[in-house]
């Protein structure tokens, strides 16, 4: 290989645009759940906050709906499937710490509640998307928002160690991160060197 690297350009090329498609998630605050309401609400208590423009107060309990889901209804009859969701939810986090990565865009929905997409505890080295995962197991349907995420863009097994080393973010900005800017760079530089090189070589086999 003319450019001397164990993988080639097309591959290296395409496993960062899949990095570009993929939604990072952030820590914004820890908190301990007390009671789950339903499929995809609880109440938690704020026990480290880690993005202070979000105007959280630690200590305080707040009603976290879980982001870009929905899960069928407890009140005032449970739907089909809506006691199965909540369990599923109290398993994952009733009486545990969890992490937030709460909704830059909006903070809160219409009725005052934290947008969030919830990570809990999964093994020593992974957090694991529990709006993801509710999904996954058939417990909550997809129901998009204008918010930060794509849920299908966000990862569902996420390494603890990346999580505590990402900064909580500014507040939401259209700008792309630097990281994704120079991603895109340099994405765009392999795709012309395997073009450039793919002419060279039908040159030589033409001539
Ligand atoms: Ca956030
Ligand atoms: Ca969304």
């Amino acid at each position: 290989m003319p450019w001397g690297c164990a993988v080639d350009p097309w591959t290296l090329a395409g496993l960062l645009l899949a990095v570009l498609a993929s939604q990072a998630l952030e820590v914004d605050a820890y908190c301990f759940v007390e009671r789950v309401v339903d499929g995809d609400t609880f109440w938690c208590r704020v026990e480290k906050l880690l993005d202070t423009s979000l105007g959280l107060r630690e200590g305080e309990s707040y009603r976290v709906r879980l982001a870009d889901i929905n899960a069928p209804e407890l009140r005032p009859e449970p739907e089909p499937g809506a006691l199965e969701a909540t369990r599923a939810l109290s398993s994952l986090t009733l009486g545990e710490a969890v992490a937030l990565d709460i909704d830059d865009v909006g903070v809160t929905d219409r009725y005052g509640r934290l947008v969030a997409v919830v990570i809990a505890y999964h093994n020593e080295t992974h957090g694991v998307n529990v709006n993801k995962l509710l999904v996954a197991q058939g417990l909550a349907k997809v129901w998009e928002h204008d918010n930060e995420w794509i849920l299908e863009e966000t990862p569902l097994y996420i390494p603890w160690e990346e999580l505590e080393k990402s900064p909580a973010r500014e507040p939401a900005s259209s700008m792309p991160g630097i990281t994704q800017l120079l991603a895109a760079f340099v994405a765009a530089s392999l795709l012309a060197i395997a073009l450039i090189s793919m002419i060279l070589k039908r040159r030589r086999i033409a001539g």
